[in-house]
């Protein structure tokens, strides 16, 4: 068995490679002096002198110079293994260690004075004093990590902040007393709660309550450097905390929050208090006013993280102009947490690029060396929990949660770092966790060793305090006066909380939301009219239509507007062309749009072409975009390839823009339950939980057509199911025309929900499913599309279905001419037509049987739901036998599948009496069950006989 620390020990700083590299840094000095980094210039500079002034012992000088070149890398490499920063146990143990003899140094060395001390900005030091620099600098209360990031100006910039200063802290006493205040009020809470609520779950700070400190710093330092929101995302350790300390939620609301049994009219459901959100604006000491925007958040951890990341985009882009430093987002995370939870790799991934960057996220986390019960070196395979910052070069600072002031100082370079830079920055609070999990939980079951050194460590306020008062800036008495003071604070606030009646849930940017209402029932009665007038139509789609002369496209791309304005010009609209012009009139009237999603500038199915590829240039052409000055922006990225952290990211960019439509489209829907935490836990649910209103749209591509159990079926029953009280619109349009209406409508009403659109595949080239360019001038959104190829009075089979399936229905019926079959389509499944779709079942009163049609398995698809929304209907479903996957990955088998859908939709009768109708008592002795089953589902052959 290999032991890699043994192995390890053998490795010694000192290598061929390491001097070899620094003789051709030497050398390219020599060259120009520029082209280094500026520490090594000012070395090499003494160096030269060195060598020029004491030439005879040059030799030996120099290889140790190099050595302790070699000696400082190995600090700011290294240094961060060999620090104090933790403050309730003693640090794994790494090797090599930063000792002189791992690099060819000896005690003897210690006096003498090397050049190399310029690299640090001591100038020639001696050996000691070097070594004694760097140990300040790297190895104290902070440790830093920063050497692999791969930019020499942000590796230049940081040693520069850090060396200089040892990366200690100045602060006036005036500021001491402010980190003092910080950590009393973080302290004096949790302890009044605990008191309060005995054993109630807060999920307490303490033993990482620096981080109120923490924040402050950044609050203040990001504002003076012209930042003036904060986009807070974070989990339930020390949310409270957080919520009445750093964003002024009275405490009394807290405190009530523990005992009430009532939410007034603001909210439905609504959440524990741990979970809730705050937005507030906050005035400081210096007259900065910021807004510090917190947001609600699930139990799933790091779900928050791509929705807090969007708003903050959102809002760079429409409140700020895109002045990336006026918005900070700042992710608070747990140590567990953030070491697994996938989707925080996938925002870290998207941190740079054009669409979904925001300028640099200030990632914090609180490290309390465990996770629930379980330690952090069972929790993870990286050495820190923060690793995941190295994927994209990220600095990472490790402090000691005992020493307030680090904490401060390094709130406060990241800030720097993220306005120099506006790029991610990690910040990883090195602390405990005081009690269990939660406060009614026994951490000795698990960790008993640990918690008897918790268990007497003194909290950071007593640390701090102590500090303060041996350095004179307070005396006890003070402390114990501002302590006790604070303690009365609470309790007036407590006693405040009883006159509370009810909770309220303050509205989230009420700036944003406040003029929009909450759907009721009767809003989805009347449709908005949502026609353009022919004129405007045919202005915007002939810039739409366009690509610039002095612009080199592949030849193809001409034949495709050609094809387009072919169509335009016969009065017919497709899919794709109706999409586009709902986008066209929407910025034009002034709504923002945006479409991210995987390769959704071209669509998985090439048919939106949102924007043209250029023959010579990288850049892509994109009409709405590029080809005038609309009222509103118009923008599609391609999407990394993930799912929830794209997805998350719309929730949360549709936060920031109620004004505008905000699209996430799957590559196929099927991959949309990746992003499932998003759809449960936002999506479907916010509003009743938090009061949070949202409309992004979801794409989610959808029809059986052979393309196998991953391509098909996009889970409609998994929205219906999560579908009440006019939580969300559940869409599967069957005309481009109501696709356009949809989209208009849903940016012209007062109110915003989610709406997810099962959108098609086969229909978007289909020749049927087109529409006249006239039906975008007038008329609005239509929830359920009657028949209108039939004599009512001579209808007897009425069929309802939804989406593609209409069109393979059409076909047989009128091959058929099947006029006594009539094709009802629900376009809009939530909230259900329900009144509408029984008026037309009165109005085909002659009908014998009506018919669900589906191409799902009986278990999935829209069945169960439209069962349970017309109970004393009778439908009958037609759909195939329930399984366990959702469709055959043999493309035959689906047709033979999908013709005896078709085929029993139109048998007129099965039974030996051959009637010409079907009345479902042609069998007689079986139930009306049996019958229905062996009529009308579907068996898979592969898998089933009837
Ligand atoms: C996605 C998800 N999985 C599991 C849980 C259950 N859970 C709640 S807290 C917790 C431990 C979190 O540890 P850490 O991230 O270190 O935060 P801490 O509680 O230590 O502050 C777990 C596993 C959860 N909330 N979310
Ligand atoms: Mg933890």
């Amino acid at each position: 068995m290999i032991n890699l620390i043994t192995n390890m020990d053998d490795f010694s700083f000192v290598g061929n490679s390491e001097i070899a590299s620094m003789e051709q840094l030497y050398h390219q000095y020599l060259e120009n002096p520029d082209s280094v980094d500026r520490s090594f210039a000012h070395f090499f500079k003494g160096f030269d002198f060195a060598l020029k002034h004491f030439q005879p012992v040059a030799g030996h000088v120099i290889n140790k110079e190099f050595n302790v070149v070699n000696l400082i890398h190995g600090y700011r490499q290294r240094g961060h293994f060999f620090t104090k920063t933790n403050p309730v146990r003693a640090r794994r143990q790494y090797f090599p260690t930063l000792d002189v003899e791992n690099f060819g140094l000896t005690e003897a060395d210690l006096d003498t004075v090397f050049e190399a001390g310029n690299q640090i900005g001591i100038g020639p030091a001696k050996l000691r004093d070097i070594i004694s620099h760097l140990q300040e600098t790297y190895c104290q209360s902070i440790g830093v990590e920063y050497l692999y990031v791969r930019t020499p100006e942000v590796v230049s910039w940081l040693k520069e902040k850090m060396e200089p200063t040892r990366n200690q802290p100045s602060f006036s006493a005036h500021y001491k007393r402010d980190i003092f205040r910080q950590l009393k009020r973080a302290v004096g809470f949790e302890a009044f709660v605990h008191k309060k609520f005995v054993g109630q779950k807060r999920f307490s700070l303490e033993g990482g309550e620096s981080l109120i400190a923490g924040l402050y710093a950044v609050i203040r330092k990001g504002a003076s450097m012209g930042a003036e929101e904060f986009i807070v995302g974070m989990a339930h350790r020390g949310r409270l905390n957080v919520l009445t300390n750093v964003l002024e939620k009275p405490y009394r609301n807290v405190f009530k929050e523990f005992v009430a049994q009532e939410y007034d009219e603001s909210v439905s459901l609504g959440d524990v208090k741990y979970h809730l959100g705050y937005d507030k604006l906050i005035q400081l000491e210096d007259g900065h006013e910021v807004r510090l925007a917190l947001l609600p958040n699930p139990s799933h951890l790091e779900a928050v993280t791509p929705i807090a990341l969007g708003l903050a985009r959102s809002r760079v882009e429409h409140a700020y102009k895109g002045d990336f430093d006026k918005v900070v987002p700042i992710i608070i995370h747990g140590d567990a947490a953030i070491a697994s939870q996938g989707v925080v790799y996938e925002v870290i991934q998207m941190a740079k690029l054009d669409g979904y960057k925001t300028g640099g996220t200030i990632h914090v986390v609180v490290n309390n060396q465990v996770g629930f019960t379980t330690n952090y070196i069972e929790a993870r395979s990286s050495t820190y929990s923060t690793d995941v910052a190295k994927v994209t070069n990220n600095p990472v600072f490790h402090v000691n949660g005992d020493d307030a002031e680090a904490i401060a100082y390094i709130f406060e370079l990241a800030m720097e770092y993220r306005q120099r830079f506006n790029t991610d920055v990690f910040i990883d609070i090195l602390g405990y966790r005081k009690y269990g999990h939660n406060e009614g939980d026994e951490p000795r079951f698990t960790q008993p060793l640990l918690y008897k050194s918790i268990a007497s460590h003194p909290t950071p306020l007593h640390i701090y305090a102590s500090q303060l008062v041996k350095e004179k800036v307070l005396s006890t008495k003070e402390v114990n006066q501002a302590i006790e003071e604070f303690e009365n604070h609470l309790e007036q606030e407590f006693d405040a909380s009883k006159e509370i009646d009810k909770i309220s849930m303050a509205r989230f940017m009420p700036d944003l939301w406040s003029s929009f209402s909450f759907p009721v029932k009767e809003d989805f009665k009347n449709q908005p009219s949502t026609g353009v007038d022919r004129k405007t139509l045919d202005a915007l789609w002939s810039k739409m239509n366009y690509l610039p002369e002095d612009k080199k496209f592949f030849s193809k791309v001409h034949k495709i507007l050609a094809d387009r304005q072919k169509m335009y010009d016969s009065g017919k609209i497709d899919w794709a062309m109706a999409e586009l012009m709902s986008y066209a009139t929407l910025i034009n009237d002034g709504h923002p749009v945006r479409l991210s999603g995987q390769d959704t500038e071209r669509g998985t199915f090439a048919h939106r072409h949102a924007s043209f590829a250029m023959e010579e240039v990288s850049e892509r052409y994109m009409p709405l975009r590029d080809s005038d000055e609309f009222k509103a922006p118009f923008n599609a990225y391609n999407s990394p390839l993930s799912e929830y952290g794209v997805m998350g990211f719309e929730y949360g960019y549709a936060l920031g823009v109620p004004n505008g439509l905000t699209i996430w489209e799957a590559q196929f829907g099927d991959f949309f339950n990746v992003a499932q935490v998003v759809v449960d836990q936002y999506i479907t649910s916010a509003e009743e939980k938090w009061g949070l209103s949202n409309g992004l749209v979801l794409y989610l591509l959808y029809g059986y057509e052979g393309q196998g159990p991953e391509h098909s079926s996009a889970r409609i029953e998994r929205f219906l199911s999560l579908s009440a009280r006019n939580n969300m619109q559940v869409m599967n349009f069957t005309t481009p025309a109501n696709l356009y209406h949809a989209l208009r409508g849903h940016m012209k009403r007062n109110f915003r929900i989610p709406m997810v659109v099962f959108t098609p595949k086969s229909l978007l080239r289909h020749p049927k499913c087109v529409s006249e360019v006239k039906d975008l001038e007038e008329g609005q959104f239509q929830e359920v599309i009657d028949d209108s190829d039939v004599n009512v009075s001579k209808v007897t089979r009425l069929v309802f279905c939804s989406g593609k399936i209409y069109y393979d229905l059409l076909e047989r019926k009128e091959e058929l001419k099947a006029n006594n079959v009539a094709l009802v389509r629900i376009e809009q499944l939530h909230p259900f037509p329900k009144e509408r779709i029984e008026a037309l079942i009165s109005k085909y009163s002659n009908a014998l049987l009506s018919l669900w049609v589906q191409e799902e398995p009986e278990n999935m698809g829209a069945w169960n739901y439209i069962r349970s929304m017309l109970p004393q209907h009778n439908l009958v479903p037609v759909a195939r036998l329930a399984s366990a996957s959702p469709a055959t990955g043999l493309a035959g088998l689906h047709v033979v599948g999908q013709n005896e859908i078709i085929d029993k939709v139109f048998k007129a009768c099965y039974c030996d009496k051959k009637l010409p109708y079907c009345n479902l008592n042609c069998v007689e002795g079986k139930s009306r069950d049996e019958v229905l089953k062996q009529h009308y589902y579907f068996s898979n052959p592969s898998r089933f006989s009837i």
